[in-house]
């Protein structure tokens, strides 16, 4: 219990599996029973001399890091007053910080809410709020941000969020330095024994994600131990990782994708290094691939276009350890993949997942043309994947259908959500994906497009009904709609369409500035503005976002013919 009211248990919000699938998961092997951070405490103890993890300058060993996760974690609860289950937004950037509070929090038993950098008052709010968050953990700024101003806005208007932890060089009065809690311990025996005997149950929530965002707002996915350490250790294996393994994180670290796919939890299961660079800027990043021996990373389609444009023009010899490159979050265009192989010199995998579980990835040892033009198959023999027509029936092979899941890593229901679970789940407990596949005999899937109203900015998800939301606050607009508009970097960008009221008048500018002032994070801001006479309607009445998708599609493709 903390701050100034009593907080519910978290496992009234959270949904469990039926126990007789989580017995069965048990018996596979897949779930072991153990807390993610006694797994990886185990990992480094098989390897403690070796380097676990770089930031710049900053090289940890295995043991190293260990101490400080437990040091820190008896720091949390000893000097903090955090207790099991409390919630910690996390908002870091990728720093060797990040690491050791992740694994802190999962030794502790305490939650991360991953949050990403990019979010402001108006996300992190919303996430403290909900999560009913005891701490917030953020850079003292980053990137012109003052982000411990805005976690000291946000405690005020809170009433559960009283601890501001702060990576930085100066951290203001009130406010916790982060960095001098992640001293190892004077005494990390003691610690270490203290979280081996008290570890958070296998059962209980690991860390909260961030759903893709369909609705208004955004959804958190209560991850497990026992399921986030099979996502983590089964991704891990697939990618064959091991001591040898170099990952390079570049993409937001506390996104699923590089966090545990197999990311910076698959490679400390397997004894690996993890390398934190703030930005896939490729200049950077191909000079931390040659420095530290990089083998394998992750990146969203739009960041491999931007490396393999800079490997076409500087070549491609920084890369020479680079044996796998994941790419996913978004659509990779097969032309696109075809050229990874020959420009990069590494592997290419795709991957289709998603933080509420379901991971496919093509193997290693796949045929190119399965490399190329697929988005992989399921990670486990427990994923299981139909794919189905408008009335949940099972479509053919080779056919398109909206994706259903199930599985040992796969939720069964967002937390405290009961409304948006009974449209994002079946009564069986499927997964409703949002994502409109094919799947091929060889079992294989691949991704055809989507029915869920969201928009895929470069893998970063916003949600149209959010951002609609936003627009309607100003008193110019009579109705909105947002859409994807297709773009040649990013994939998608947000386009809104308005209808204004009588003699009203609107540019982006406006729309924008209500956005900054508002606090909302930059990439959901709107970046085409099309005024309308009216907002088509499909038959049910409902605004035919399809017709408006192809509307301004077409409307682009006009004005560059007349331009060129
Ligand atoms: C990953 O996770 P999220 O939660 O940010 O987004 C999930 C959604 C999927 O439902 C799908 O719509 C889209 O992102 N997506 C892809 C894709 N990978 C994700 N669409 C087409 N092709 C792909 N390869 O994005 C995520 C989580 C873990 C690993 C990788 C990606």
């Amino acid at each position: 219990m903390t701050g100034s009211r009593t907080v519910p248990p978290i496992a009234e919000g959270v949904v469990p599996w039926p126990e007789q699938d989580a017995r069965s998961y048990a018996e596979r092997g897949w779930w072991r029973g153990v807390a993610l951070g006694a797994e990886l405490m185990a990992a480094a103890d098989a390897h403690p001399d070796a380097i676990a993890l770089v930031d710049g300058d900053v090289r940890l060993s295995y043991r190293s890091l260990a101490a400080r996760a437990d040091g820190l974690a008896a720091r949390l609860v000893d000097d903090l007053g955090l207790e099991r289950d409390d919630r910690i937004v996390v908002q870091l950037p990728n720093c060797w910080q990040f690491v050791v509070l992740t694994l802190a929090c999962l030794r502790a038993g305490i939650v991360p809410v991953m949050a990403l950098p990019a979010h402001r008052q108006h996300e992190i709010g919303y996430l403290a709020a909900h999560s009913e968050a005891a701490a917030l953990a953020v850079p003292a700024t980053l990137r012109g941000f003052d982000h411990a101003a805005m976690a000291e806005a946000l405690r005020e208007g809170s009433g559960t969020l009283d601890r501001i932890l702060v990576v930085g060089d100066q951290v203001r009065p009130g406010q916790v330095d982060l960095t001098t809690l992640c001293a190892e311990s004077a005494d990390a025996r003691a610690s270490r024994e203290r979280w081996d005997a008290d570890q958070p149950s296998s059962r209980s929530v690991a860390v909260f994600l961030l759903s893709g965002g369909t609705t208004g707002l955004p959804k958190l996915i209560a991850r497990t131990h026992d399921d986030y350490a099979y996502n983590a250790r089964a991704s891990a294996e697939l990618c064959g990782m091991g001591p040898d393994s170099v990952y390079l994180v570049s993409l937001p670290a506390s996104h699923n994708f590089p966090l545990a796919c197999p990311g910076i939890l698959g490679t400390l299961l397997t004894g690996g290094r993890v390398v934190m660079l703030p930005s896939p800027e490729p200049e950077r990043a191909f000079a931390t691939i040659a420095g530290e021996g990089v083998t394998v990373t992750a990146a969203v389609p739009a960041v491999a276009q931007r490396w393999l444009a800079h490997a076409a023009e500087v070549g491609a010899q920084d890369l020479g350890t680079l044996q796998l490159l994941q790419v996913g979050g978004a659509r990779l265009a097969d032309e696109v993949a075809r050229t990874v192989r020959p420009v990069l010199g590494c592997t290419l995998q795709q991957v289709f997942g998603m933080a509420e579980g379901l991971l496919n990835y093509t193997r290693l040892d796949d045929p190119e043309d399965v490399i190329c033009s697929t988005q992989g198959r399921p990670m486990s023999e427990g994923d299981e994947v139909r794919v189905v027509d408008e009335l949940d029936q099972d479509v053919a092979d080779g056919e398109p259908g909206a994706l259903l899941t199930r599985g040992p890593y796969t939720p069964r229901g967002y937390y405290r959500a009961p409304e948006q679970n009974a449209r994002a789940f079946t009564a069986d407990g499927w997964y409703r994906s949002g994502d409109i596949v094919r799947r091929r005999p060889d079992g294989n899937l691949v991704v055809e497009g989507r029915d869920k109203d969201m928009i895929n900015r470069g893998g970063e998800k916003i949600s149209a009904e959010e951002v609609e939301n936003l627009a309607y606050q100003l008193p110019q607009v009579a109705s909105v709609a947002a859409v994807a508009m297709p773009d040649a970097v990013l994939g998608e960008r947000v386009c809104l369409f308005a209808v204004l009221k009588p003699d009203a008048t609107l540019a982006l500018d406006d729309l924008r500035q209500s956005m900054a002032a508002a606090g909302v994070a930059t990439y959901k801001w709107p970046e085409h503005l099309e005024i309308v006479a009216e907002l088509p309607t499909t038959k049910v009445g409902k605004i035919d976002k399809k017709a408006l998708r192809e509307d301004i599609a077409h409307r682009l493709t006009a004005r560059e013919d007349a331009l060129s």
